[in-house]
């Protein structure tokens, strides 16, 4: 399979579980802002045509196109069954896990998606700084909510490391790298978590 993605970004999420899965697959590093006629760029019409927001990641195996970097993470997991990203559980456990993963990309990633839309990514003429206000306001109950929804324990799930341990670890970067108010606990996980052969093979992939 093909991963395109660019740096630290959403589409290292999709990264880090491919080297967690032990499947071969190239990855494409692409540069979504770059001028159209780059080969590389997210804006290339070749690229548009996998996907049609110019944005990363995209995964393509076979005829499959996928762009939604959860859909992709649980894709990887089910093709890797043995890795353990998606645990053998009750459908309890699955419960919870899917609230967790459904948590982390509607409540606790959509201020830090805020803060990116309004300090650069939107066109100028869109922009509302107040909006970063706003954002960290809504970051900040965000996590208060997490620690209500995570087990005071290693992972989210059960004993075992998870893909809601690698969404949780990369937004928590994500909050970091743009300095956001993260407790010490949630650096102390990312940097647990970050600390993985697999994390750490992926960071090598980009170049971090
Ligand atoms: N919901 C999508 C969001 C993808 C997304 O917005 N990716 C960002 C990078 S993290 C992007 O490509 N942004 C380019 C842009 O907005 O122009 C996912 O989780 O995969």
């Amino acid at each position: 399979m093909k991963l395109y993605g660019m740096g630290p970004s959403r589409s290292f999420r999709c990264l880090w579980a491919l080297e967690e899965s032990g499947l071969a697959y190239d990855y494409i590093a692409l540069d979504i802002r770059a001028p159209a006629e780059q080969a590389n760029s997210g804006q290339n019409p070749d690229y548009l045509a996998l996907n049609t927001q110019g944005k990363v990641p995209t995964l393509v195996n076979g005829d499959l196109v996928l762009t939604e970097s959860a859909a992709i993470l649980y894709y990887i997991a089910r093709c890797a069954p043995e890795s353990g990203l998606l645990p053998n559980a009750s459908m309890d456990v699955y419960a919870k896990l899917d609230e967790l993963v459904i948590f982390i990309m509607a409540e606790l990633e959509q201020p830090l998606w805020s803060n990116g839309k309004h300090r650069f990514a939107l066109p100028e003429e869109v922009r509302i700084p107040q909006m970063l206000e706003t954002a960290n306001f809504e970051f900040a109950k965000a996590v208060k909510t997490l620690d209500h929804l995570l087990p005071d324990s290693e992972y989210a799930i059960g004993n075992q490391f998870s893909l809601v341990d690698i969404l949780l670890a990369q937004t928590f970067n994500w909050a970091i790298r743009f300095e956001f108010d993260v407790p010490q606990k949630y650096r102390d996980l990312r940097d647990r978590h970050y600390q993985r052969p697999a994390a750490q093979r992926a960071l090598e992939v980009i170049g971090a």
